[in-house]
């Protein structure tokens, strides 16, 4: 990010004003316990992660209330965790805007974005060329889809023994309504030359320094035109935050938020895999079943990371909580990458006996699914845990496994709490 003068933007949430690389002037720091209260410059909240060099601040950039900064620059924010457990108490399940999880991997943020100047463009490997404004994007069929989006490393900072990169907590996911043009209809409007095999999605963002890689992210032509694969303008009915990736992304339900390419720009249909630096050197797996190695190992042979694996949590109890002792009801929830959640078992005894959770209102097979379960917890130590599994079988795992760069984790999570 430039040294100089602080630059704006403009979006329609927003009022203009100088944010990023004028930080100092615009930010507003808020209190760990309740993420809404009104901010207060003299006191910086922080957050301890439960993990070692796990404090955090908390910082409220434009659009969003105060999120646990993991790097400012560019803006790496995860959401409170307290703000998921809301979403399951209300019975919405749906992460608020302004408390959704920001990740970058470029320095460089198109604040001078003006929408009326945007466009978005369509080439390679097809017969009509297509340059599109947000307005004829607009006109065309609209589709919403509530779907899950999760950072590859969501969690890393649990991974044993420990692992390089952003060290999160569980805040890199949230669930959102998301509306746009399925990316099908673009597509096909432009329409594809025989031979196109994948479909090649740039953001406006870009390095600090020339010799960087810019973000780019490639899908199988036959997943890009599947239909569900949506060009989305608004997120639980509002534009965009920019943040978010204001005027248009890339929603991939059931994929991990690699792929959602935000601030997009260029569309380019390709007759051969595309080998950019965000698809052949990093968000990598090994090449097997468990997407694992011996810790401390390489992976001989890697692939893409693609799917979502199933996880769940609990959310109506923190770890190291004190409880009340006796009769309560636990909830949490849910999520995969599109099978749907079969079921969620619960264990108040390290996983020494389980019992089959009451799950919520299905409101999607790609967003989060809510779950219940009342519990009677005597006085002393207990080690809570939720385990789901979906319609296609998939259940997560007991016994963490490890990759290098800590991605996909889904172990079955322990939650120690006191009852008293
Ligand atoms: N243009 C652009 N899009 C991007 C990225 C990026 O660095 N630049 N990061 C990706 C990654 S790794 C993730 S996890 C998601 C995060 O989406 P969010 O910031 O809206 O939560 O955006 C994806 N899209
Ligand atoms: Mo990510």
């Amino acid at each position: 990010m430039a040294k100089d003068a602080p630059k704006a933007y403009e979006a329609p949430m927003f009022e203009r004003r100088a944010i990023l690389a004028g930080l100092g002037g615009t930010l507003v720091v808020g209190c760990s316990k309740e993420p809404a209260a009104p901010a207060s410059a003299e006191a910086p909240g922080t957050v301890e992660l439960p993990f070692a060099n796990g404090t955090r601040p908390l910082v409220a950039f434009p659009g969003k209330r105060p999120m646990i900064q993991m790097t400012a620059r560019p803006p790496q924010l995860e959401t409170p965790f307290q703000v998921f457990a809301d979403s399951v108490a209300d019975g919405s399940l749906l992460t608020p805007n302004d408390a959704f999880f920001v990740r970058y991997s470029m320095g460089q943020l198109p604040l001078d974005l003006d929408v009326n100047d945007w466009r978005l463009v369509i080439g390679g490997h097809v017969s009509r060329p297509l340059s599109l404004s947000l307005a004829e994007l607009k006109a065309m069929p609209n589709a919403d889809i509530v779907a899950v989006n999760q950072c590859s490393g969501n969690s890393r900072g649990f991974s044993e023994p420990r692992v390089g990169g952003g060290q999160l907590a569980h805040g890199a996911m949230g669930n959102a309504r998301w509306t746009g043009v399925p990316l099908k209809a673009v597509l096909a409007a432009a329409g594809l030359k025989p031979g196109a095999v994948e479909v090649m999605f740039q953001g406006l963002d870009g390095p600090v320094l020339p010799t960087g890689h810019d973000f780019a992210k490639s899908l199988a032509v036959d997943h890009a035109a599947d239909g569900e694969v949506l060009l989305a303008w608004a997120m639980n009915g509002e534009p965009l935050p920019f943040l978010n990736g204001f005027p248009l992304r890339l929603v991939v339900p059931g994929w991990f938020g690699t792929y959602w390419v935000k601030h997009l720009e260029r569309i380019t249909v390709l007759d051969r895999p595309f080998d950019g630096h965000f698809m052949a050197k990093t968000y990598r797996m090994p090449d097997n079943d468990c997407g694992c190695v011996e810790p401390g190992a390489k992976a001989e042979k890697t692939v893409p990371i693609s799917r979502l694996r199933v996880r769940s949590f609990i959310t109506s109890v923190t770890d190291g909580a004190e409880v009340p002792a006796g009769r309560q009801e636990l909830a949490g929830l849910a999520f995969d990458s599109g099978a749907g959640i079969r079921r969620v078992m619960v264990s108040a005894d390290e996983g020494a006996s389980w019992a089959e959770a009451r799950l919520g209102p299905d409101g999607g097979r790609y967003g989060f699914r809510g779950w219940s379960l009342p519990v009677e917890l005597r006085r002393g130590a207990h080690v809570l845990m939720a385990r789901a599994e979906t319609n296609a079988g998939e259940v997560q795992p007991m016994v963490a496994s490890w990759n290098p760069s800590g991605y996909a984790r889904n172990v079955v999570e322990r939650v120690k709490v006191t009852a008293a």
